[in-house]
């Protein structure tokens, strides 16, 4: 076990999520959903994938991002419901609001997820457990849906236990159970550590946080650079990254699917109608998000088969260069095209650049 010599008082996280959170706006306003298997996504659309899926669908193995067509061989009666944003975006400014009235460090990571820091918090005593439970309490009341929650001393392991008794659950890893919990912890739980990070960590043979701890900092780091230093801190329980209520956003995109895969002819049309767009909606949400600056485009595109291919350049916004980027990625496949984006790349205010929680290294 990793002793610390800080005598910081402990932080209380609490990270809420809600439970299958589209699904569950439309079986509460439509209850003749209610027990059945339901998904969101574009009910004509042969083409297109899934947002969620309610729990009676995933028990067919019904996925968010799966392929509507998949869904529907694997759960023929699945309803196909199409998606009401506004809805969404309703019941999440009231769960938001909840949280807000607690303490201003929310950090918000969706619609449907944020982190909440109440170590400063005197509402019941200071209890988080007894906050996070009247959070709940409290989301159902005002929008009739459920949500799970995680409580921890720090952010990934509040983020690993409100999955833990999903739905409508609540874990508590208290401090003198971190390590116990990590020892346990299967390392692709993680959050940021994905399957190719996955798979290098398992060639070392490295399944647990206790293989990590086993196999000590210093083969950490040869093996895994900075990921692996960042990896052996949370082994033991140690993530000191602050709950930050300004989160800053990195890039800002449109992209477009096609009902039927479209030829490669009409590529650069659709990709400068979509850059029009881009620019537009940019703009807008500049009005309301002022000093941030587009350092970089990115285009992305997906052929028949799902093959994916994104390429980007630093660059201020230019018809041109988009033009070159999308050349760029045709030459890297033959198909025809599935789905276009087009998207900035963005660097935040200046006074306000902050370091968040990410794992992206380890991908
Ligand atoms: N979402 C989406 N596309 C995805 C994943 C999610 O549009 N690929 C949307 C729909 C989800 C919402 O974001 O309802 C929240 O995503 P979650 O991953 O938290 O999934 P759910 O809330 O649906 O389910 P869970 O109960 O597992 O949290
Ligand atoms: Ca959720």
């Amino acid at each position: 076990m990793l002793k610390t010599t800080s005598n910081k008082p402990q932080r209380k996280i609490i990270h809420v999520d809600m439970d299958c959170f589209f699904a569950a706006v439309e079986i509460r306003d439509n209850p003749e959903y209610q027990n059945k298997p339901i998904a969101i996504g574009h009910p004509t659309a042969k083409r297109g994938v899934l947002a969620t899926a309610s729990y009676e669908a995933r028990k067919y193995g019904v996925r968010a991002a799966m392929p509507t067509q998949m869904a529907l061989k694997k759960c023929p009666k699945l309803i196909i419901v199409p998606m009401r944003m506004e809805a969404y975006k309703e019941a999440s400014a009231k769960v938001f609001e909840i949280f807000k009235s607690y303490t201003h460090l929310v950090q918000g990571l969706s619609l449907d997820e944020a982190f909440i820091d109440v170590s400063e918090c005197s509402n019941h005593q200071g209890s988080a457990t007894l906050i996070a439970q009247e959070i709940l309490t409290k989301i159902y009341e005002k929008t009739g849906l459920t949500a799970s929650a995680g409580v921890a001393n720090c952010k990934f392991l509040a983020k690993i236990a409100s999955d833990r008794n999903k739905p409508n659950g609540l874990c508590i890893i208290k401090p003198s159970e971190v390590d116990s919990f990590v020892r346990a912890l299967e390392i692709r739980e993680i959050s940021g550590v994905g399957p190719k990070s996955a798979e290098k960590l398992q060639a070392q043979g490295l399944y647990t946080c206790a293989d990590i701890q086993a196999f000590g900092i210093v083969q950490m780091e040869k093996h895994f650079g900075t990921s692996g230093d960042k990896l052996w801190k949370l082994a033991h329980g140690i993530d000191n990254s602050p709950v930050n209520p300004n989160r800053q956003r990195k890039s800002f995109s449109k992209e477009r699917t096609f009902e039927e895969d479209r030829p490669r002819e009409e590529a650069w049309d659709i990709t400068y109608e979509l850059f029009n767009h881009l620019k537009e909606s940019f703009s807008k949400w500049k009005q309301n998000n002022p000093g941030y600056k587009v350092t970089g485009i990115e285009v992305k595109v997906r052929y028949t088969g799902f093959i994916t291919t994104t390429v980007s350049q630093k660059c201020k916004p230019d018809q041109y260069i988009i033009k070159s980027l999308l050349l760029r990625a045709l030459e890297r496949n033959s198909g025809d095209i599935r789905l276009i984006g087009v998207g900035f790349q963005l660097a935040p205010p200046k006074d306000n650049i902050q370091i968040e929680m990410e794992f992206d290294a380890f991908e």
